[in-house]
């Protein structure tokens, strides 16, 4: 029997999101119907409400969740009712020609539930953001999209790790490919940068930069492990970086903004053959102008990062078993807890850079 539950919707560009009452299909073949027990407010839940990603309003929105799966679809086998799940918004084919040649984290054919959640009173069709929909009490997804870890972890830090957090920390060990002795610095320190530099340290760093315009966000930097912090506001971000790295650039950057500007500062504050990862997403409207004779002459590679490259399979349950031996601090993500008419304001307080994340509790 469908279900009714209270979700939190975006119903139009720039519109204030609002509850609605929300119908949950029963799972069909390959899908899951999870309790949400925790879920993250992203900035990419943002952009989904500012129509920064597509129109396909009214949307879904919340996609950093934790919950234990309530029910299954007709051949589910990897998850089963009571299992303990932080959701993740690549579940991979294993057909695709990434997958095929043993690169799953490229997944070309991800996929979420076949059947759609709807609004109670109106039967429109919602589109759940990055295919989870979780600022819900119950949410629909492919089974693919559950991934099991260790149930001893508190939800609310276990959902950060579903997207944001993931991406980050990813950023860093998987597309960065950071080592030990490798000097790091991230642009943007929100949820997505102070992961990163929570991954740099994990992989060895040893100086590891953070850079924004926000003071408060700089020192949060430092509780996570960076050793030196720029505010760009202030002072020239790419110089800063090339005289803590001995006038030569860093290793690696990260850009955990993802705008023009600050894309360019990535690129010129790495040393010569150096990486840089993109992890913030741009808008449809940026636009990126770069002598084409820099991009040559200062080699290494330009990376983007989807999801950290992750894989969820491998990297959920090896992430949330550090942090339960206390080598990798994901409390220290989660500012604050809220319910879930709380949203618009945690968009508000993102956006004054008041937090690195508010979490909705169930
Ligand atoms: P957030 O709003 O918590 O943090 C953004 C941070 O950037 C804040 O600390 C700002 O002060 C800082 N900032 C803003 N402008 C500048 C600037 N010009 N220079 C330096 N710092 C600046 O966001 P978040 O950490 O949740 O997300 C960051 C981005 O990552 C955002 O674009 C989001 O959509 C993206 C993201 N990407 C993936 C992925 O798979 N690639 C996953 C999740 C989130
Ligand atoms: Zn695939
Ligand atoms: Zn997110």
């Amino acid at each position: 029997m469908a279900q009714e539950v209270r979700g939190v919707v975006a119903p139009g560009k720039d519109e204030p999101v609002r509850i609605e009452t929300i119908v949950i299909p029963d799972p069909g073949p390959g899908e899951a119907v999870v309790d949400i027990q925790a879920c993250g407010v992203c900035h990419t839940d943002l952009h989904y409400k500012q129509g920064g990603i597509s129109d396909d309003y009214p949307f879904l929105l919340g996609h950093e969740a934790a919950g234990v799966v309530e029910s299954v679809g007709e051949g589910v086998t990897d998850v089963a009712p009571g299992d303990f799940v932080i959701l993740n918004w690549r579940a991979v084919c294993g057909k695709c020609r990434a997958c095929r040649r043993g690169r799953p984290w490229y997944c070309f054919d991800t996929h979420n539930a076949k059947q759609k959640m709807t609004i109670a009173s109106t039967g429109q069709e919602l589109t759940p953001a990055l295919g989870i929909g979780a600022f819900a009490e119950k949410t629909l997804v492919a089974a693919g999209q559950c991934t099991k870890v260790d149930p001893k972890v508190s939800p609310a830090v276990a959902g950060l790790l579903g997207c944001g957090v993931m991406a980050g920390i990813g950023a860093a060990i998987n597309t960065g490919n950071v080592g030990r002795g490798d000097s790091v610095a991230v642009i943007g320190c929100g949820g997505v940068g102070d992961a990163a530099i929570a991954g740099a340290v994990l992989a060895g760093a040893v100086k590891i930069i953070a850079v924004d315009i926000n003071d408060r966000k700089l020192q949060k930097a430092r509780t996570l492990g960076a050793t030196h912090t720029v505010n760009s506001k202030e002072t020239d971000p790419v110089e800063a970086i090339r005289e803590i790295t001995g006038g030569f650039g860093a290793d690696v950057v990260i850009d955990a903004v993802g705008r023009p500007e600050t894309y360019r500062q990535a690129f010129y504050a790495r040393d010569l053959a150096g990486t840089v990862v993109l992890v913030g997403v741009p808008t449809p409207e940026m636009k990126l102008e770069l002598p084409l004779l820099d991009v040559f002459g200062r080699g290494g590679s330009l990376k983007s990062s989807w999801y950290g490259d992750c894989l969820p399979s491998r990297d959920f349950p090896m992430l949330i078993d550090l942090h339960l031996q206390g080598r990798l601090p994901l409390d220290a993500f989660v500012t604050e807890t809220i319910q879930l008419d709380q949203v618009e304001q945690a968009f508000e307080r993102m956006q004054h850079g008041d937090v690195l994340r508010s979490v909705v509790e169930f």
